[in-house]
């Protein structure tokens, strides 16, 4: 049987993450269920929803970190167990966020290396989809976010991060490129679908061959 196919949107916040992930989601069913992280319904997804929430709850930036990441591991087998029935799992923010978020913070000896430990071992989408804006930073200025993080200065910086994520993480022993990166400015809901449409859907059509028997790990 074909094994299910783990695609990823990431980006920085108000680009059209979950718009998209919600879309293609519709697209792939029934064939198909999508993940946000942070999961805040867990355990620790609840104690990560109110760092986000409230400003004045603190936690150290190393713990935050490795929250986030003991996130992800609370998923992973349920992640697993879902592409190898046959389920393509789309996932809304993942290993990526949880690194350029962290790193940005430029914490003392935590640097992108520290950050991406945690995650080893997670596993890897067979494609990513990165969801980049010229303008989010004006829209935030706007005042659209409430929650920590979403300040214009700092998402800059996490922008920044995400590039020498993507570096550092890149697996040269696939032939496909695994990130592909998509610029929304100017572009309506229905127009970045489609550039979505055309790099997932070749990935999700491709019968099980020796590119997507195996699962992928970071
Ligand atoms: N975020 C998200 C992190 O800092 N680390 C992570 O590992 C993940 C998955 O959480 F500011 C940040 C990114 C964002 C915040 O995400 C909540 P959503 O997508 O806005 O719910
Ligand atoms: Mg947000």
């Amino acid at each position: 049987m074909n094994r299910g196919r783990l695609v990823l949107f990431e980006g920085l916040d108000r680009t059209g993450k979950t718009t998209q992930s919600n879309i293609l989601l519709e697209r792939l069913k029934p064939n198909a269920t999508l993940i946000k992280f942070p999961e805040r319904s867990t355990e620790i997804g609840a104690v990560i929803d109110r760092y986000l929430k409230d400003k004045t709850f603190e936690l150290p930036d190393q713990a935050v970190h490795l929250l986030f990441s003991a996130n992800r591991w609370e998923m992973a087998e349920r992640i697993k167990q879902l592409l190898l029935q046959g389920t393509h799992v789309v996932l809304d923010r993942y290993v990526y966020s949880g690194v350029a978020y962290s790193a940005a913070k430029h914490t003392d000896r935590m640097d992108r290396t520290w950050c991406l430990q945690p995650d080893r071992g997670l596993p890897r989408p067979d494609l990513t989809i990165f969801l980049t804006s010229d303008d989010a930073e004006n829209e935030l200025r706007a005042g659209f976010g409430e929650e920590r993080y979403e300040k214009s200065e700092f998402q800059q910086e996490v922008k920044r991060q995400f590039v020498e994520v993507f570096k550092a993480l890149e697996d040269s022993s696939h032939e496909e490129k695994l990130v592909h990166v998509v610029n929304v400015t100017g572009k309506s809901v229905e127009e970045v679908a489609k550039v979505v449409w055309d790099l997932v859907e070749p990935v999700v059509t491709l019968p099980t061959d020796s590119t997507y028997s195996e699962l992928l790990y970071f």
